[in-house]
């Protein structure tokens, strides 16, 4: 929860004594069926792992098998976002649900009915949406508008705090989830971009987008959206609803002028919804939100905060906008961790493959890279446009000697095996900079560590404990 007042825990006594099933306990089934227990439902819980079963019950909540269940008694089953229900299969669970004429929902769905009066800012998107829903948190913080932040991003929805009527739930909410949200409606919904993704649970690209779509479902005169048109899934969706909504429709473009929408000018983000193309900010300013995919996200960042202002943030644009510039980042997401003299720092774990490593690569210059892992296919061909940006790459674990092939003759490569060895390679190349030693592996880093917040909080204590090392003063937010 973030903002000034104290905030109740939600009250879920409208579930006492309904009959309600769960599918799959990871972290949303387990706080949806643990939360609704306490509240009093008959909660019917199953996951297909035996280990996530022993979990629940040791924590007082009995499993019972959803195949013996009948449904026709059964209120709702509240899903994991991650379980298949239609592709590339359904699980059987699910197919006897809906024989029985079961509602599928997901728990950001049942927290948008019990906390009915609050506000609901929901942000999707193929990328960025985990930074836009930080952003917007921190800026409603900021400004004096209380929130809680969840959904996709990790905390699940019934984890969070009572809102009531003065707060605003600010919701990163996957494709997945929004399957999974019959009634809920967004007061501000984003749409950020789309590329191809889960195109397999979505049955191809035109299931894809029409799951994006739904953020937008019943928004009416009053709400708002938010749609990027960069692309041209986004930009069908937002031409339709720009004649058919009764929602203000706010085009957002990172590459185009777009009348009445909001825009990057050379490098400023200008705000013409009133048609007097305003200039808002210098994007180059922003040293925690480098590159051009992170113009996108404080473009609807600043746009969603606006509108929770009122009067499109006139009054507020100051302190907005003082509040983008002290966002701390995302850990692990182009983390600036600090400097060594006019050495930067900047920890990009997160970087699994090589379509995310180009942001980074794209955002700074006389990169000195650490690299390697478990490649994905096609390992880090798809940078070759990037490698002139890249003074020298030092490259660790199971890709290391792939990668140091397709760097030959390009950028000056040196196999360090280890993380700490790169570091410590990196930092005595780079002496007192000008440079940014960046962690963007390209790679999943089971080779070496657990995960990737493993790798970079390695990364992190490695750096940290340099010599002449000053860490930037607020670390990202995890
Ligand atoms: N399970 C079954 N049967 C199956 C498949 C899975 O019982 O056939 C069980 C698994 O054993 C496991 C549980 O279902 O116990 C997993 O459920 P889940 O995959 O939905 O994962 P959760 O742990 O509940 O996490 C979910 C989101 N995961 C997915 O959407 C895959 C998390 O997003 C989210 O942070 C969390 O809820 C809290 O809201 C993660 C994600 O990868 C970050 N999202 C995708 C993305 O961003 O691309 C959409």
């Amino acid at each position: 929860m973030n903002g000034s007042a104290t905030h109740d825990r939600l009250d879920l006594s409208a579930f006492q004594g309904r009959d309600i099933a769960v599918l799959g306990l990871g972290i949303s089934g387990r706080s949806a069926a643990t939360a609704l227990h306490h509240a009093g439902a008959d909660v019917m819980a199953w996951d297909d792992s035996a280990e996530r079963r022993d979990v629940i019950a040791a924590a007082g909540l009995e499993p019972v098998d959803l195949m013996e269940v009948d449904f026709s008694t059964v209120d709702e089953l509240v899903l994991s976002p991650g379980i298949p229900h239609g592709h590339p299969h359904s699980h059987p669970i699910i197919e006897r649900a809906r024989a029985a004429g079961c509602a599928l929902v997901c728990d950001l769905e049942l927290l948008t009915r019990i906390e009915s009066d609050a506000g609901y800012i929901g942000i999707t998107g193929t990328n960025g949406k985990s930074t836009t829903t930080a952003l917007i948190g921190h800026i409603l913080s900021k400004t004096g508008t209380a929130n809680a932040v969840g959904g996709n991003i990790g905390a699940p929805g019934l984890d969070l705090p009572a809102m009531g009527a003065s707060g605003v739930y600010v919701l990163e909410v996957s494709s997945y989830q929004l399957e999974l949200m019959p009634t809920a409606v967004f007061d501000v919904a984003i749409l950020l971009n789309i590329t191809p993704d889960h195109l397999d649970r979505h049955g191809g690209m035109d299931g894809y987008v029409a799951a994006k779509r739904r953020v937008f479902r019943g928004q009416r005169s009053g709400h708002t959206a938010i749609i990027g048109i960069d692309d041209k899934p986004s930009k069908s969706i937002f031409e339709d609803l720009h004649h058919s909504s009764d929602a203000t429709v706010v085009p957002l473009s990172t590459r185009e002028a777009c009348p009445g929408g909001i825009y990057i000018d050379k490098g400023w983000l200008i705000d013409d919804r009133h048609g007097d193309a305003q200039p808002i900010l210098e994007l180059s300013s922003l040293e925690t939100l480098p590159g051009a995919h992170n113009a996108q996200n404080v473009a609807a960042a600043y746009a969603a905060s606006t509108v929770i202002a009122g009067d499109d943030g006139e009054a507020n644009r100051g302190a907005i906008i003082a509040a983008i510039r002290s966002f701390p980042g995302l850990a692990h997401r182009q983390e600036l961790v600090g400097y060594r003299n006019a050495v930067r720092f900047v920890n990009d774990s997160k970087a699994t493959n090589a379509e995310a490593a180009a942001h980074a690569l794209a955002a700074y210059d006389n990169i000195i890279w650490i690299a390697g892992g478990i490649a994905k296919d096609g390992g880090i061909a798809s940078l070759d446009g990037l490698f002139d940006r890249i003074r020298h790459a030092y490259l660790i674990g199971t890709a290391a000697k792939d990668f140091a092939k397709t760097l030959d003759g390009r950028v000056p490569t040196t196999i360090s095996g280890d993380l700490d060895t790169a570091v410590a390679d990196a930092a005595r190349l780079a002496g007192d900079g000008p440079a940014t030693i960046l962690l963007a592996p390209a790679c999943a880093s089971f080779d070496q560590f657990t995960s990737f917040e493993a790798r970079g909080d390695a990364f992190k204590a490695a750096v940290t404990a340099l010599a002449g090392f000053t860490p930037r003063q607020t670390g990202g937010v995890a």
